[in-house]
């Protein structure tokens, strides 16, 4: 029925779109209009491919819009802003969550319906937009959702990496890499700034002028280039900013005289060097030269958002006549991790040496401007830069960073003698390694930062009793808190529409959508029986939906009146997935030794687990390789499958997150105890109904308190008592569970394969070392583990009161919103407000 101009003949193609066209007529007309004259395909097609990018095309075309008008007031009232600088993004797909925040739905769907079209699968063309790794990246995407959604003045910087995360492909040896590129055919949600580049230098040297003031000259120059990705908040007109980095260099670096001379790698140097800088998310660091690259990514994102920033600073100040010492009034620069840790020697070097201040006046400015939050406790993660190479990368920076640690250590020797003893852990070079001098990158943070926050309770109070702890006496209301949070919006509203609107009828107002304490008055409803039917019903739904995924991905058929038990993370042996999946290989072995009746009596259960392994992780990849082959095993036992079925889940991401989270009921956060910072997948199962099994780490923590320890099931041993257990271990007082054995020689005697898992499960042995003798003590916790779980079988037996410990969940889960994280970083970190966009008929929204 496709007319050959971009649509069904019913609809017509109009000579212009309307960008702020709301029914599903006019939005039919949009969508016609960008198949015919937005073209990225030849014009004889309209199938879901070409639907997805024309009505992609359409929505961007209102979050413009909107994007326009929110800057042209933000521009206008000139409030202080903050710009998160991130080397992170996983924002997933943009349409769904796109047409729902501008409460759009019902006309998109029938807008492409009457283009026969479902919207569902539409959206399934899209794909993810996966620039970060996992947990930090996520949540930069879910407080980007809320600063638009709060209307506040906020901006996201990052890098727009042409290959994000890898693509997990999943063979007979385990998990296979391959790049995804996410920008293969194009991406609709970004629009380029041509007109805003900013210069960034490598290498050169440092020249001083007579006056004594320096100058960062030589070396490459390349240019960043903008890219603005529109965050339109929900239900407001605020839209909002990420803008990427894109490394280019100019035409001038072009050498035609060597290239017609045949040398065309060499002429084109500078433009392949460009190219590297944004062409992969997090390259491995193993070698030099990777490690170069990072830090020039690096410091591509401090260097270019900075310039940005400054440029609008003075680009808003109306009045002739202004002071730098108004800058930290009104930009507030938050780093998500060390990563964009440069920002600080960065700012430092543009206000001196480009504006002119003196070194007094700069670091007050910086230091009343940037914030950091730290996300892991994990040494490993600690980033360390060699001095050696960031002094020939940034020659200008390394005295700057020298500078700074000079000053620190000056004002320790004369205020804090007591923590003299202290400084060769408390400065910021580090040059106890003579071969090896580096700078630590958290310290330059800490120091220089006005607040460091952590992102739980438990980790926030980690950092101030252990990893920061000398500086907590030095700077004491420096160190805050601040729980992290996931938007309800693309975490329930949009991911389970079923189980939202049963919310949205017994709270009689959707409104906990963006007030999600709303959802505690669940909590008196949590025993009735008509919630409790439509409850399950929306579960069963959601159960169906995931299990049609699973056998589309995986070929596995699983039985969605069994009990959905899911762990989904990135693969670490903190995290451990091995102590799943040892209590999964447990559980199997008692089901083969029982009697047909005996088995009948058990609670049927799918074990899925998903997650990627950092590729050179061998470890990690050895554990996805087990879950998979115990897979192989069980799931083809028909002695019984009937009772148990592990699915290793490929290549999970944030759509696919999205699949799994409400089709949920158990859910695993199961870290050693005080390893995981806090954990945001645990906020987004607990919202949807999923009962957590989980240790006392990270957020479980407070989600335990939030929920009550009734709904929770709680086991390993505490934070605080790691260091002493560890110790226990190492002096041979451990004496292991026989389950523990048991699960351990199965795996040993051959049972799922000839695959080499020696030294997995050495690592489980011995007594010492990090990494050996059981530095994760799963080995101590298996048996409170395999008790909690038997627990678990336990309560699905009682399907009224596991239904209860459900409802109990998403009513107990209202402080977990990004929302409330946000406004408390707004108030007690950047000192911002609300910064609405008038509603009613909108300001011009073109200069
Ligand atoms: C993660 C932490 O591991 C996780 O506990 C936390 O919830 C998340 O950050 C967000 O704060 N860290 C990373 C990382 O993803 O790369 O360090």
């Amino acid at each position: 029925e496709f007319n050959g101009s971009g649509g069904v003949d019913s609809v017509k193609v109009p000579a212009i779109a309307n960008p702020m066209a709301e029914t599903a007529s006019e939005i039919a007309s949009n969508i016609n209009y960008h198949a015919t004259f937005s073209p990225h395909f030849s014009p004889f097609k309209f199938e879901p491919e070409q639907a997805y990018y024309a009505a992609a095309d359409s929505v961007r075309d209102r979050l413009l819009k909107q994007w326009n008008d929110t800057y042209h007031h933000f521009h206008k009232v000139d409030p202080k802003q903050t710009y998160y600088l991130s080397m992170e993004y996983l924002q997933g797909r943009a349409l769904t969550n796109a047409i729902g925040n501008i409460n759009l739905q019902g006309a998109y769907a029938d807008a492409l319906n009457k283009l026969g079209h479902e919207l569902e699968e539409i959206a399934e063309q899209e794909k993810d937009a996966a620039l970060g790794n996992g947990g930090l990246g996520r949540l930069a995407s879910c407080f980007l959702d809320s600063m638009a959604t709060l209307n506040l003045p906020a901006w996201g910087y990052g890098l727009r990496y042409k290959y994000g995360l890898f693509k997990q492909k999943i063979t007979r040896e385990g998990q296979e890499e391959v790049a995804e590129d996410w920008l293969e055919k194009f991406s609709p949600w970004e629009v380029v700034r041509h007109d805003i580049t900013f210069p960034i230098r490598f290498f050169g040297h440092v020249e001083i002028h007579p006056t004594g003031s320096r100058k960062w000259i030589g070396g490459d120059v390349l240019q960043a280039l903008a890219y603005d990705v529109p965050i339109p908040g929900y239900k407001t007109k605020n839209t909002i900013s990420l803008r990427l980095w894109e490394a280019k260099a100019g035409a001038e670096h072009f050498d035609l005289f060597q290239f017609n001379d045949g040398q065309y790698e060499s002429a084109a140097q500078l433009h392949s060097r460009a190219q590297q800088i944004c062409a992969v998310l997090y390259p491995g660091d193993a070698t030099e030269d990777g490690k170069l690259l990072r830090l020039k990514q690096q410091f591509f994102l401090c260097s270019a958002s900075l310039q940005d920033i400054i440029f609008r600073f003075k680009e808003r100040r109306q009045k002739n006549s202004w002071q730098w010492s108004e800058f930290p009034s009104k930009v507030a620069v938050q780093l998500n991790d060390t990563h964009p840790t440069l920002a600080i020697p960065e700012l430092m070097r543009l206000l001196m040496d480009d504006e002119g201040l003196g070194w007094d006046e700069a670091w007050d400015i910086t230091t009343r401007t940037i914030a950091y939050t730290n996300h892991t406790v994990l040494p490993e993660a600690l980033e360390k830069w060699s001095q050696a190479v960031m002094r020939k990368l940034l020659p200008r920076h390394m005295e700057i960073i020298e500078e700074i640690d000079k000053r620190f250590i000056a004002s320790i020797r004369s205020t804090r003698t007591d923590l003299e003893s202290k400084l060769p852990v408390l400065c910021i070079l580090d040059n106890s390694n003579p071969q090896k001098p580096v700078v630590r990158m958290a310290n330059l943070c800490v120091v220089s930062a006005h607040t460091v926050n952590g992102v739980a309770q438990l980790h926030s109070d980690i950092l101030k009793s252990d990893l920061f702890a000398d500086y907590v006496s030095i700077w004491p209301t420096k160190f805050q808190n601040k729980t992290n949070g996931i938007t309800p919006r693309r975490w329930l509203r949009f991911c389970s529409p079923e189980l939202s609107n049963i919310i949205t009828k017994w709270l009689k107002t959707d409104d906990w959508v963006t007030n999600l304490d709303l959802l505690s008055e669940l909590r008196q409803l949590a025993d009735n029986e008509d919630l409790q039917v439509e409850w399950a019903s929306a579960k069963m739904a959601n159960k169906q939906r995931l299990a049609q995924y699973i056998l589309q991905v995986t070929g596995v058929q699983i039985d969605p009146n069994s009990l959905f038990d899911i762990q989904v993370k990135r693969i670490h042996e903190y995290k451990r997935q091995l102590l799943n999946i040892l209590g999964a290989i447990y559980r199997y072995k008692k089901l083969k030794e029982m009697s047909p009746e005996e088995r009948k009596k058990t609670i049927p259960r799918t074990i899925m687990i998903g997650g990627k392994a950092f590729a050179t992780y061998t470890n990690a990849k050895r554990i996805v390789k087990l879950v998979c082959d115990v897979g192989a095993v069980v799931n083809n036992d028909i002695e019984v499958n009937k009772y148990l079925k592990v699915v290793f889940v490929p290549n999970y991401n944030v759509s696919v997150a999205e699949m799994l989270i409400p089709g949920s009921e158990l859910s695993q956060h199961i870290s050693t105890a005080g390893m995981e910072a806090s954990g945001t997948s645990n906020m987004k199962f607990a919202l949807n109904g999923c009962i957590i099994i989980g240790t006392l780490d990270g957020a479980n923590v407070e989600i335990r308190e939030e929920i009550g320890e009734e709904n929770f099931f709680l086991f390993g041993a505490k934070a605080d008592e790691v260091p002493r257990l560890r110790k226990d271990r190492e002096n041979g007082l451990f004496k292991p569970d026989p389950r523990f054995e048991e699960a351990k020689q199965f795996i040993r005697s051959g049972a799922f394969g000839s695959y080499d898992y020696n030294p997995l499960l050495d690592s489980l042995e011995g007594n010492s070392g990090y990494g050996r003798g059981d530095y994760f003590l799963v080995g101590l916790d298996f048996p409170s583990y395999m008790d909690a779980q038997a627990r678990v079988d336990e309560a699905y037996k009682d399907q009224k009161r596991w239904l209860k410990m459900s409802i109990s969940s998403t009513a107990g889960s209202g402080k977990f919103s990004s929302d409330r994280t946000i406004a408390q970083y707004a108030k007690e970190i950047w000192n911002i407000e609300e910064c609405p966009v008038p509603v009613g008929p909108a300001s011009p929204s073109s200069p």
